[in-house]
């Protein structure tokens, strides 16, 4: 399926990226350890006379042991995969931190949470509560506060969180690529309305959008 944001489709190739490289590691270690136990039982022949004498081979018991270009290998490797991931997590981080603050087209709203739920002013003035309406296609530039304690606003399906603190404003940004409904959702423990403090996302087709909130090009701010 394909991801409902350009921040999901990021977080799913970088959770791809790791988990593709745990399963191959944990596989060749598998089958080094399974070559050792075979290559390296004690031979039936000991156990028949009730395991009296030496067995042929012991670990260590073999002149050379291990190759410096095996090794050398297997560092570079690792090194590579190391290098990689890293690089791959900071250029994900920093795809989701670079708000498109001044992009023309992005379309501000404000968030407040509150003590239970979400609240949300467009340019416009227009606040409504419980419900997020954005168009489709269109960078969504969130200030996020908070006028009571400390909240986390989060769309799961995308993979945006950002606190919400009061006195303080921080900036989060998604764009939608497929209408739909989505939820979000407070993952600071607030009170005892914090599992209810749900509120939807409805990502709009433009038309749709402005038939409902008036003309985005005069009203963005
Ligand atoms: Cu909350």
């Amino acid at each position: 399926m394909a991801a409902p944001a350009p921040s999901a489709e990021i977080w799913n190739s970088l959770f791809m990226m790791y988990v593709t490289s745990a399963v191959v590691i944990s596989a060749v270690v598998l089958a080094i350890l399974g070559y050792f136990v075979l290559r390296y039982r004690q031979p039936s022949s000991s156990l028949a006379d009730g395991g009296q004498d030496e067995p042929e081979f012991r670990i260590g018991a073999e002149p050379t042991r291990g190759s410096a270009k095996v090794a050398i290998a297997l560092s570079v490797i690792l090194g590579l995969l190391f290098v990689g991931l890293t690089a791959s997590t900071f250029s994900a981080m920093e795809f989701m931190e670079e708000i498109p603050e001044d992009n023309p087209d992005a379309l501000h709203i404000k968030v407040t949470a509150f003590q239970w739920g979400w609240q949300f002013t467009y340019p416009n003035g227009r606040t409504i509560t419980g419900e997020l309406r954005v168009p489709v296609n269109t960078p969504i530039v969130l200030e996020i506060t908070s006028r009571d304690v400390f909240h986390t606003f989060a769309i799961a399906a995308f993979k945006v969180k950002k606190d919400a603190i009061p006195d303080r404003i921080n900036f989060a940004w998604f764009e939608a690529k497929e209408a739909g409904e989505y939820r979000i959702q407070c993952y600071e423990l607030c009170g005892t309305g914090h599992a209810k403090m749900i509120a939807t996302l409805l990502a709009m087709e433009p038309e749709q959008f402005e038939a409902w909130y008036g003309k985005l090009s005069e009203e963005k701010g």
